[in-house]
């Protein structure tokens, strides 16, 4: 039986641009084929449980604004909260959704009835799951809300913290395990500081090497096949986050052994808040093998705050998946939507049409990407700016050494002509293509 939150809103459907519905799909239409792969298949959509149903409406000056008939804190509740959420993924025909423990349980007063919770609500989950398509990108474990993670999780001061947060850790992750979840994320929104004056960092940065270690042991232990991501933010709600980018997080893996474990979630937001371009972390993360997946929203230019707008600009998202692709596209990640309705959107009509422009931005976004691609233009640019070092002049330099490259100078008057980069000429095909 229907919770009839979203009323006669039907299922959306791709009608093609000359379609004037709001709520139809206008450039997704999954089973197009493009580079060999169904649009369904590449972007692989997961709607963020926390933005779409956890989140009040609030800002730092007023409170909640949405009314939803599922919030308050009771099983009950929570269950309603997730019979709406299956509506919205069927009416998207979302094939993926994402949460974090506390979006979809209850708090309890203590570890055992968090867990309890947890697991109640995911052998709901698991019921729903049997019917519906929408399968769990990843699963995560909220360490930044409670109070007891003010001053971090794993890098706490207080080692009950951090004992807290790791069994909870451990019960996020079976639950993941559990619902047949293809990744399983690690986003540390207090791991960091506020003041150096009270901080240890050497300390901290070491327990947070431990934790992940367990992480990736307790993942081997059980089983699971998923990826593990950390997910790079510079501040907020830490004033400093340790994950800052996508270079950071690499050198912190590398320095833990994990680099071969552990990939990237990356977000537009994020890299905006790091000072990067969102091109810059991926092609970051794809240089040094650590692209896993994105969360995809937009950051307001101006606010310097994570503001976690839907994504609508097509050549921003034409340069996203550009990346992606070149990196030979998804394995175990996709396209999560962490982003949330503006405050005064209020109504379920909002949430849909939101999710439904995403996705259309994402697929233009893609399409434009695809064709850049098998025109190959970049790519002859790119071929031809670095064709010195498949000479054998460049291909010998890189195993000779500073004596031997210092004579070869002299003796052969090496003189190089500086050569033009192109960029206009670069941008201005961009622009056919988006
Ligand atoms: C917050 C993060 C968060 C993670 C999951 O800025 O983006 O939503 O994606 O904990
Ligand atoms: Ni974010
Ligand atoms: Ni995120």
């Amino acid at each position: 039986m229907s919770t009839g939150f979203f009323k006669d809103i039907q299922k959306a459907k791709y009608e093609g641009t000359s379609s004037s519905n709001p709520l139809s799909f206008q450039h997704y239409d999954k089973d197009e084929v493009v580079m060999g792969k169904r649009l369904e298949d590449h972007l692989r959509f997961a709607v963020a449980y926390w933005h779409s149903f956890a989140w009040p409406g609030g800002d730092p000056f007023g409170g909640q604004t949405f009314e939803r008939p599922w919030f308050g804190d009771t099983m009950d509740l929570a269950k309603l909260k997730a019979d709406v959420a299956f509506e919205m993924f069927d009416i998207l025909d979302a094939p993926y959704f994402c949460f974090h423990d506390a979006d979809v349980r209850p708090e309890g007063d203590s570890f055992a009835e968090n867990t309890r919770n947890l697991e109640e609500i995911v052998d709901y989950f698991a019921e729903k799951m049997e019917t519906s398509k929408t399968k769990l990108l990843w699963g995560t474990a909220n360490l930044f809300s409670h109070r007891r993670y003010m001053s971090g999780a794993a890098t706490n001061p207080d080692p009950e913290v951090f004992a807290f947060a790791a069994a909870t850790v451990k019960t996020c992750m079976d639950a993941t395990h559990k619902l047949g979840g293809e990744n399983y994320v690690l986003w540390g929104g207090r791991e960091g500081y506020e003041t150096l004056l009270n901080t240890d960092m050497g300390r901290e940065l070491d327990n947070m090497g431990r934790f992940l270690s367990m992480v990736v042991e307790y993942k081997h232990k059980i089983g699971f096949k998923g990826t593990i991501l950390v997910e790079p933010k510079p501040q907020e709600p830490s004033k400093h986050q340790y994950d800052f980018d996508a270079a950071t997080c690499f050198g912190f893996l590398q320095k833990y052994g994990l680099e071969n474990e552990v990939k990237l979630n990356l977000e537009q937001g994020h890299a905006i808040l790091a000072g990067h371009s969102f091109e810059h972390e991926l092609a970051t993360a794809a240089a040094l093998g650590v692209l896993g997946s994105i969360d995809m929203n937009r950051n307001d230019y101006q606010s310097g705050w994570d503001t976690d707008q839907f994504p609508n600009s097509v050549p921003e998202v034409a340069l996203t998946y550009y990346h992606i692709l070149k990196d030979g596209g998804f394995t175990t990640g996709g396209t999560n939507f962490d982003a949330k309705l503006r405050r005064q959107s209020l109504d379920p009509v909002d949430l849909i049409a939101a999710h439904i422009g995403g996705m259309d931005v994402c697929a233009r976004g893609l399409k434009a990407a695809a064709a850049m691609i098998e025109d190959g233009g970049l790519e002859d640019a790119l071929n031809e700016r670095y064709a010195g070092w498949d000479q054998p002049f460049g291909g010998d330099l890189l195993g000779s050494n500073l004596e031997d490259i210092a004579s070869q100078v002299a003796r052969e008057e090496i003189n190089p002509a500086p050569k033009s980069g192109r960029q206009e000429i670069l941008e201005n095909y961009v622009n056919r293509f988006v």
